[in-house]
């Protein structure tokens, strides 16, 4: 029986249609930039959110309908439940979703029974991807609800946990493999800190690197393919997480010897946990050789923890979008809906709703960022602003002609700077709007 009756297939209907389970924006097979909109966009579904999601908060339970649900996490349900995700996905037309270990399969008394659990799980879903053609983007391990988690996982002080969170994602690379899986994401759960005076920091991460390469190894060991990702986050469930944000991230991977195996997954709602925005994280990461994936969602400008929304701003997604471009497009990431639907949108069709949103929202970016591209104003104006380098003194300490010395006789010889000229910052977001209306 479906579980979306009165849902068919998501179709493109173009900008005038004011029908709600359509795309007004969204077509899959259009060319930007002489490629098809889904293989920019690599849109995911996050099983942890739509599948998972109840919609409960620290001060109620949760709200969501959800038909399909039996009254127990048993296998059965889980396996329905794959599809019914399966059956969302087909008529969404996204390509790709991501799962914790946890999403999918619950756990049994025992790690052999979970795994077991899992198996099962993962024989379903792999049905369901041989019969749709949707493929896994990226799997991960859920090391942080389970109450062995409660000092963490990697970085726990107690040996065990590391030890269990080992086995785990052992197992969790294996099917990620079996799967087919694009990739596969450490986000680090309660990997960090409450309280410094209990804690012992450079032991914890010490353990986190030797964690990492643990991974790195096996994947090697059976043959897993896919990328790995980081994925920053400052805080929430710890006051301090270790994989705070891009800079911190990137640091870790290369002071433990990680940066050839680990590119980031860049998540906006982290981003500005970190008092950041999602283009500066996009841009550092970029800039440093380590742009991997995003997780699509935004925060509330007035709460201040991760509200994880669905993204709708379409000044948001072109940034997001003119990064991804320019450093060589999403693949093999991709745009992964990290995103819930409001405790108070609470029936089965918001979760389209939702999506549809997000999808819109994105290749509304993906084509302002072309445009943006295509003209080269943008570019140019940022390529003029710079042009002091391109040439005479700065081409000069570019190359690595100068050092102190020859440049204190240069600027004694001409006794002042050339002016400075406006930066125009008001004119660059003038011209960005141009695009959008
Ligand atoms: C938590 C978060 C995770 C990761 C995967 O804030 O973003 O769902 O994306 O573990
Ligand atoms: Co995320």
């Amino acid at each position: 029986m479906a579980a979306f009756p009165d849902v068919d297939r998501i179709k493109f209907e173009g900008p005038k249609s004011t029908n709600p389970l359509a795309f007004r924006v969204y077509d899959e097979n259009e060319l930007v930039e002489g490629k098809p909109m889904k293989d920019h966009l690599r849109f995911s579904v996050a099983y942890w959110h739509t599948m998972r999601g109840t919609g409960a908060d620290p001060f109620g339970p949760g709200t969501m309908v959800r038909p399909w649900e039996g009254p127990e996490d048993t296998l059965d349900n889980a396996i329905n439940r794959v599809k019914v995700a399966f059956e969302f996905m087909e008529k969404l037309g996204t390509p790709f979703y991501c799962f914790h270990d946890r999403d999918v399969a619950p756990e049994g008394e025992t790690l052999a029974e979970t795994n077991k659990n899992l198996d099962a799980v993962v024989a379903a879903l792999q049905q369901e991807q041989e019969r749709t053609g949707i493929r896994l983007l990226w799997g991960t391990a859920n090391l942080f609800s389970n109450p062995r988690y409660m000092h963490g996982a990697a970085t726990s002080c107690n040996a065990d946990s590391f030890a269990f969170a080992a086995a785990q994602v052992k197992k969790a690379l294996e099917v990620t493999k079996q799967l087919g899986g694009e990739g596969y994401t450490f986000w680090g759960g309660r990997e960090g800190y409450q309280n410094l005076w209990n804690t012992d920091m450079k032991r914890e991460v010490d353990h986190l690197g030797a964690f990492m390469h643990m991974a790195v190894d096996y994947a090697k060991e059976i043959g897993f393919t896919g990328q790995f990702y980081f994925e920053p986050k400052p805080k929430e469930p710890t006051k301090h997480q270790y994989d705070f944000d891009a800079a911190n991230c990137i640091n870790f991977l290369r002071a433990y010897g990680l940066e050839d195996h680990v590119k980031l997954n860049i998540e906006t709602n982290h981003a500005t946990l970190a008092g950041h925005t999602v283009e500066h994280e996009l841009e550092y990461a970029g800039m440093q050789g380590f742009l991997g994936s995003v997780d699509a969602n935004t925060g509330d400008l007035l709460l201040g923890w991760d509200t994880d929304q669905f993204p709708t701003d379409v000044y948001l997604s072109t940034k997001i979008m003119l990064a991804f471009l320019k450093y060589g497009g999403l693949a093999p990431g991709g745009v992964n809906f990290d995103a819930k639907v409001r405790r108070e949108s609470f029936e089965p069709v918001d979760l389209f709703h939702a999506h549809i949103g997000g999808m819109d929202t994105f290749a509304a970016g993906l084509k302002v960022a072309a445009a943006i591209r295509a003209d080269g104003v943008l570019e140019g104006m940022v390529k003029d602003r710079y042009s002091s380098w391109d040439s005479g003194i700065g081409a000069e300490i570019e190359a690595g002609k100068h050092g102190f010395a020859s440049l204190q006789n240069y600027m004694l010889a001409k006794g002042d700077v050339t002016p400075n000229v406006s930066g125009r910052q008001e004119l660059f977001e003038n011209v960005v709007n141009r695009y959008i209306f």
